[in-house]
């Protein structure tokens, strides 16, 4: 049996439980809370030295961190996964993209705005998390202006990646009215068998 480890209302977390619920795999799942300092326990940091979620533990005690790996290792074989190489590629290219331009500015505006309340001297890294975040938005609308998911016909991994943070990008403060065929989409993924959603 896996046990999962992470916050239900953080969107790395749930890039996890959506693949988890999706692939319907028997798992624990083992809510934790940043804010009460459960990642930063002695016990936690034990298994993840970078105290960060999620993670996995297998049966075995070997742990999983890094909530793309975490994915691929779960969907391993499924259809999340596309057979052909070169769309497996497009896969790995969305899931670097979320990672690099899309997460560090829709997921960070959001904390700021979410969970701190948009403090005074955070204003203005605010501000500018929405330039980057929107240019972040426009690559994946100009994508899905011409195909039903990031990678084209299949819904894989990375339509979950790129999910977990832009459903919710309102939280941060951006605005999707824009942004049709992004709208169109996560309708579409709020539909496939075995969606849950986020914990609000
Ligand atoms: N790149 C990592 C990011 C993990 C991460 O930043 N997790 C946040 C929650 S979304 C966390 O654990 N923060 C706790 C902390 O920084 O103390 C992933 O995709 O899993």
């Amino acid at each position: 049996m896996i046990t999962a480890y992470g916050d239900s209302v953080s969107g790395n977390c749930y890039k996890v439980q959506l693949v988890l619920h999706m692939l319907n795999i028997e798992h624990q799942w083992q809510e934790m809370s940043i804010a009460n300092g459960d990642t930063q326990t002695n016990a936690y940091l034990a298994k993840n030295p970078a105290g960060k979620i999620p993670l996995i533990e297998l049966d075995d005690g070997r742990v999983l961190s890094e909530s793309n790996a975490i994915m691929g290792y779960l969907a391993a074989c499924s259809t999340l996964i596309p057979t052909d190489e070169f769309s497996k590629a497009k896969m790995y290219q969305w899931l670097f993209f979320e990672q690099y331009s899309h997460e560090p500015y829709i997921a960070v505006a959001r904390y700021i705005q979410l969970y701190l309340g948009l403090p005074d001297d955070r204003l203005a890294e605010y501000h500018s998390l929405h330039a980057k975040g929107y240019k972040a938005l426009s690559v994946m609308e100009s994508t899905l202006s011409q195909q039903p998911f990031l990678c084209g016909e299949q819904f894989t991994l990375a339509d979950i990646a790129l999910y977990a943070y832009t459903h919710v990008a309102h939280q941060g403060g951006f605005d999707l009215v824009e942004y049709p065929h992004i709208r169109g989409w996560l309708t579409r993924i709020a539909q496939i068998p075995g969606f849950v959603a986020m914990q609000a």
